[in-house]
C-alpha cells in the first residue's frame, strides 16, 4: 500500500534556486566585498554540486585557487551563513512560490491519510521560511518527518537523507513515493529503493532521469495539465492521490513479476 509521500524542497516544492538561493549567494558575496557574481547560466552549472556550502567551496576551488584549504573552508562557512540570512529574508518577501499542483497534492494526500515527509539537502532555517511564507497555513503539521542538512550531512546524490526519513517514518521504501526535480535527487531516492516521480524545471529539464517511475513537467492543476516526458503516463494530466495509487499498484505488480 502507498502510505507516504516524501518531497524534496528546492526545485520540487518551489522554484527556489534562480530567484532565491542564487540571489542570496550573490548578496552574501557582495556583503563580503567580493566581486563574485553567479549569473543564471553559471548557477545552473554550479547546481551540479549539492549543498550551498559545498557549492561555494567548489567555486573557490575553481575561481579562487589562491586560498588554501583552511582559508577556503572558513570563508565558505561565513558566506554560507550570510547567504542563509539573505535567503530567509527573500522567502519572507515572497521571492519564491510553490510549483503548480504542490499545494493541491499536499492537501489531498493529507486528507487521504497519507504520511508526508521532507527529504532535502537544504538547512532547517530555509525549510521553515518556506513553510511559513509559501505553504498553506498549518501545512507544517501535516508532515510526519522533516529531514534536512542538519539531519543528513552527506548531500544528495548520497541517499543518507532518504534513509533518515524512512527510519523515522518506520516504513519500507516500497510503501513510499519520492518527488524530486533533479538527477542527483533521483539517485538519492532510488539508492534508497524509493520509487520516484520527477517534476523537471528549467535547470534540470535536460538531465538524465533513468529509473524514474514517471518524469513530468510539473504536478498539474485542473485545467492546466502536466506533460509526461518519460515513464508512466498520467490519466488526466494531473498528479493526484488517485493517480499515485494507480501508479503504485502498477509498480507493485511489476516488482512482483520481476521477483518471480
Ligand atoms: C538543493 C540544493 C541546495 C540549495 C542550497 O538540492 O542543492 O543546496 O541550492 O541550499 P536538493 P543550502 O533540492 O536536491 O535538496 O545553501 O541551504 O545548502
Ligand atoms: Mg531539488
Amino acid at each position: 500500500m502507498l502510505r507516504a509521500l516524501i518531497f524534496d524542497v528546492d526545485g520540487t516544492l518551489a522554484d527556489t534556486e534562480r530567484d532565491g538561493h542564487r540571489v542570496a549567494f550573490n548578496r552574501a558575496f557582495a556583503d563580503a566585498g567580493l566581486d563574485w557574481h553567479w549569473d543564471v547560466p553559471r548557477y545552473g552549472e554550479l547546481l551540479r554540486v549539492a549543498g550551498g556550502r559545498e557549492r561555494i567551496l567548489h567555486f573557490i576551488g575553481s575561481d579562487a585557487p589562491h586560498l588554501d584549504a583552511t582559508e577556503g573552508d572558513a570563508l565558505a562557512r561565513r558566506l554560507h551563513a550570510r547567504k542563509t540570512e539573505h535567503y530567509v529574508r527573500l522567502v519572507g518577501e515572497g521571492a519564491v512560490r510553490l510549483r503548480p499542483g504542490v499545494a493541491r497534492l499536499l492537501a489531498e494526500a493529507h486528507a487521504a491519510g497519507m504520511k508526508l515527509a521532507i527529504a532535502t539537502t537544504t538547512s532547517r532555517a530555509n525549510i521553515e521560511a518556506l513553510f511559513e511564507h509559501a505553504l498553506p497555513a498549518g501545512a507544517l503539521d501535516w508532515f510526519a518527518v522533516i529531514a534536512g542538512a542538519e539531519d543528513a550531512p552527506r548531500k544528495k546524490p548520497n541517499p543518507q537523507v532518504y534513509r533518515v526519513v524512512l527510519d523515522a517514518l518506520q516504513l519500507d521504501a516500497h510503501e513510499c513515493f519520492a518527488f524530486e526535480d533533479s538527477a542527483a535527487g533521483l539517485r538519492a531516492a532510488r539508492s534508497s529503493g524509493i520509487p520516484t516521480i520527477v517534476a523537471v524545471n528549467d535547470y534540470t529539464r535536460e538531465q538524465e532521469f533513468h529509473g524514474a517511475l514517471s518524469v513530468v513537467s510539473d504536478l498539474g492543476e485542473p485545467g492546466r495539465p502536466a506533460a509526461v516526458l518519460a515513464g508512466a503516463r498520467l490519466a488526466d494530466g494531473i498528479v493526484d492521490v488517485r493517480q499515485l495509487r494507480r501508479w503504485h499498484a502498477q509498480y507493485v505488480r511489476l516488482e512482483r513479476r520481476v521477483a518471480t
